[in-house]
């Protein structure tokens, strides 16, 4: 007998309402909930594939501990002992520093992840904190902080209701999306062009956004600060500024626009390889339209001017009246959001509060560069101990960051690592102990990340489709129990580390005169917090106190999780509202236009727009609609057909360089070289190669039978690591230059 249930997609942003039909405990397919109040009923390859990413047969099904050299299976209460008795001797004996810790992408996409590795962070104390942000959207983080005091202040563009959008360095079409949560991205293209707004994409590749476009630049990679700069340029020299509802908020412009001074479109535009004409049309455009959005992703972080590109996405907003206004870009308000406080003043964002121990790179969000891990590692220096034990919680840095050799050398040679992940893969095949997750199946969902991300305010919870298997643990009890492990509380109640939480979070929420539960007992709300699990407990308090919440009975027909589970295809909370001022946190309580670093790092632009192209080829990426990141392609539905990890090259290239197509070409650059079939195409740009990253799974010790099978190199082998933008410590993964041979 099948039967079904809801689950929204954990697989990528977009956030999709699924219907899983579930045959015992397993996944049989997934349709998209027509019902969803967001999605609905939006559904791509990946999500209807859902049940083989679930069912997967090399998923980990009990937790590995090594032994004599060798990980064998075990119990949970084997493999936490293993985690204390691994861990707290190197607190002990180096500091908690000599700890490191590394979060992958997929936190964003689990609870677990939302709700404990801030916990865990806390408790232990290291800065030796590295993440997948910085080999993402650390840029965008470092320009929000700078520009509107809050690091998570991240305007979305209004895509139901802009006039036109100018998308720089994405690509939706095969990523449904990034930063900008919405359903059925491409649907949305199509309905604005439907409605006679204007699409520009700017990517050095005719990617398949691009061919949906009116207007289609393919600028040479790493130069879109140039051209961003230069389009602020235009609006100031002809007079296109415009902050309408801005003005009130925003402090200097007039330094802004001296700073722009030299970035006129004819300076730049050999730098880019874009008409100056063509950088004029696109600054009149914007300034003319009724509403517009700009929104920049991947091409625009993970470059060398990534922090000064995200930047200026939002200096043109700004200038042209955007920000803040339906069709424009807004700033979400997401029903887990903190109870908002009055506008006002803030204590600002600061950069750099301590830096790496071998580079000296400057912390950002409290992060330091991913592309430093391995240094961090494998480099004694006097300034203090190497990293000797690494927590990695749903990482695979050993494909996804820059020289993957050299990292997985370091990870072998820890004193200690614990691997959360249901992979034993490249990275986690390092571990003492593996704690594997159950399958999303298994899991409850709640998008605490990507509702502040969303196009279209709403909030949805689904609990687990399938209960816990036999033998499982699920992913929220693991970190908890991991936490207490790491930090010396082993054998403690797990339940105590959410019930931690909430004491301290409700003791301070009753202390906060904007606060509904102002001047409340604590014990007496925690008392009426509703949940199965202590997860739920979290979830519950947290939509009680939010900017929707019952506020714990002051706003009767206000959120809690009863309600929200009586509601199960989720509760639509309207379209995207004007907040200013109140999400800003900066020192001036006001949008500060031109922060100091970011003046600071001018003179590097200004650099760049006299440094001539390079002569080579540079290197982009590109993703596939049917992949995602490092980690699925172990499912066999979802790699079936041609190679995909081909090079790209543009014919006149390959004529050049004597490559044709399918033969195999070597590419080098500074961190090592790799051989892939050459696939030529005018998609790309002349000048410009293009390799997806996340392949080459031919590592010893690993378990993904499928996987190893599939052909592909991982590209991230290219990098050395040396290669970032200074100020957000991302790495540097496209405009990267490579020397290529023909092979015979
Ligand atoms: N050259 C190049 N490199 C890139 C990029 C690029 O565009 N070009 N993109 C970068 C970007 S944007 C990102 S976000 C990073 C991603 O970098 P990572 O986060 O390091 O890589 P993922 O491939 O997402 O791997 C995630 C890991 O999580 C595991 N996992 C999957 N589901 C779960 C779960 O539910 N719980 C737990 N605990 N683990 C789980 C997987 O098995 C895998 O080991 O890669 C970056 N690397
Ligand atoms: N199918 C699929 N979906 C995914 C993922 C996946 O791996 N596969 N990963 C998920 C993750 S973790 C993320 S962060 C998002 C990313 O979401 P997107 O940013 O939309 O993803 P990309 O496809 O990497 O798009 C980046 C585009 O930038 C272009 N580009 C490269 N260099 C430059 C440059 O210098 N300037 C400009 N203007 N463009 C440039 C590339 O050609 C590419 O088309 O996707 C998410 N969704
Ligand atoms: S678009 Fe993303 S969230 Fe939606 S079904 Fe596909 S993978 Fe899942
Ligand atoms: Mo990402």
């Amino acid at each position: 007998m099948s039967r079904t249930a809801l689950r929204i997609c954990p697989l990528c942003e977009a956030t999709c309402g699924l219907t899983l039909t579930i045959d015992g405990s397993r996944v049989t397919g997934a349709r998209g909930d027509r019902e969803d109040v967001f999605s609905k009923g939006f559904i791509c390859p990946k999500g209807a594939s859902f049940g083989a990413v679930d069912g997967d047969p090399d998923r980990l099904r009990a937790p590995l501990v090594r032994r004599d050299g060798v990980l064998r299976e075990a119990t949970w209460e084997e493999a936490f002992d293993a985690v204390a008795a691994g861990i707290r001797p190197v607190v002990e004996r180096y500091g908690p520093h000599a700890v490191g810790m590394v979060l992958g992408n997929p936190n964003v996409h689990t609870v677990a992840g939302a709700l404990y590795p801030p916990v865990l962070l806390a408790a232990l104390g290291t800065r030796s904190l590295f993440t997948a942000s910085t080999l993402d959207q650390m840029p965008k983080h470092v320009s929000s902080g700078l520009l509107y005091g809050d690091a998570n202040a991240i305007p979305v563009p209004d895509l139901d209701r802009t006039d036109h959008l100018i998308l720089i360095g994405a690509n939706p079409l095969e990523s449904n999306g990034s930063l900008c949560t919405a359903p059925d991205f491409p649907g949305k293209l199509k309905a604005l062009k439907a409605r006679g707004g204007t699409l520009t994409v700017v990517d050095p590749r005719r990617t398949r956004t691009a061919a949906l476009a009116d207007r289609h630049v393919a600028i040479r990679p790493g130069t879109d600060a140039l051209l961003l700069a230069a389009m602020t340029h235009v609006l100031f020299e002809e007079g296109l500024t415009d902050l309408a509802h801005l003005a009130p908020h925003v402090q200097g412009v007039e330094e802004l626009r001296e700073a722009v001074k030299d970035f006129t479109p004819e300076a730049v535009s050999a730098a880019c390889d874009v008409d100056a004409a063509v950088i004029r049309t696109l600054a009149r455009d914007l300034a003319a339209a009724p509403t517009a959005a700009v929104y920049g992703r991947i091409g625009t972080c993970t470059v060398p001017h990534g922090t000064l590109a995200s930047w200026l996405v939002d200096v043109l907003t700004v200038l042209t009246g955007n920000l803040d206004r339906p069709g424009g870009a807004l700033f979400p308000q997401a029903a887990t959001d903190r109870t908002p406080r009055p506008a006002g003043p803030g204590r600002g964002f600061a950069l750099g509060r301590w830096h790496s121990r071998v580079s000296e790179h400057p912390e950002a969000k409290g992060e330091l560069p991913i592309s430093a891990l391995a240094e961090e590692i494998d480099t004694a220096t006097e300034q203090g101990e190497p990293i000797r034990a690494l927590i990695s919680v749903a990482a695979n840095p050993v494909l996804s960051a820059p020289d993957g050799d050299r990292l997985d050398k370091a990870l072998a040679s820890l004193d200690f690592m614990v691997s959360v992940d249901p992979y034993l893969n490249e990275t986690s095949r390092h571990a003492d102990v593996v704690l594997p997750p159950p399958p999303p199946a298994q899991s409850p969902h709640h998008d605490f990340a990507f509702n502040t991300l969303a196009v279209r305010n709403q909030v949805r919870y689904t609990r687990p489709a399938v209960p816990l298997e036999p033998g499982r643990m699920a992913e929220t009890e693991i970190l908890a129990r991991l936490t207490l492990a790491a930090t010396g509380m082993h054998g403690t109640d797990p339940a105590a580390v959410d019930e931690m939480v909430i004491g301290q979070t409700l003791a301070k929420a009753v202390k906060e005169p904007h606060s509904p539960v102002h001047g409340r007992d604590p014990r007496e709300l925690a008392g009426q917090l509703t949940g199965e699990t202590g997860p739920e407990r979290r979830l519950d308090m947290m939509l009680r106190l939010g900017p929707y919440g019952d506020g714990f009975g002051v706003r009767p027909d206000g959120l809690s999780l009863e309600k929200l589970l009586a509601h199960p295809h989720g509760i639509d909370l309207g379209p995207l509202r004007p907040r200013l001022p109140q999400p800003l946190k900066t020192v001036s309580g006001k949008v500060e236009l031109l922060p100091r670093p970011i003046a600071d790092d001018l003179p590097r632009l200004r650099a760049a727009l006299r440094e001539r192209p390079a002569a080579g080829l540079v290197l982009v990426g590109r993703r596939h609609l049917r992949s995602n990141n490092s980690w699925m392609h172990n499912v066999p539905a979802l790699t079936g057909g041609s190679n995909r990890c081909t090079l790209h090259i543009h014919p006149e290239d390959a004529e050049r360089l004597g490559v044709t197509h399918g033969a195999s070409v070597r590419v080098k650059g500074a961190g090592g070289e790799v051989t892939a079939p050459a696939e030529v195409t005018d998609a790309v740009r002349p000048g410009v190669v293009s390799l997806p990253h996340g392949w080459g799974h031919d590592r010893p010790g690993t378990r993904l039978a499928h996987a190893a099978t599939v052909p592909g190199v991982n590209v991230n082998q290219l990098l050395d690591g040396s290669m970032l933008d200074p100020l957000s410590g991302n790495a540097v993964l496209n405009g990267v230059p490579v020397e290529l041979t023909a092979t015979p």
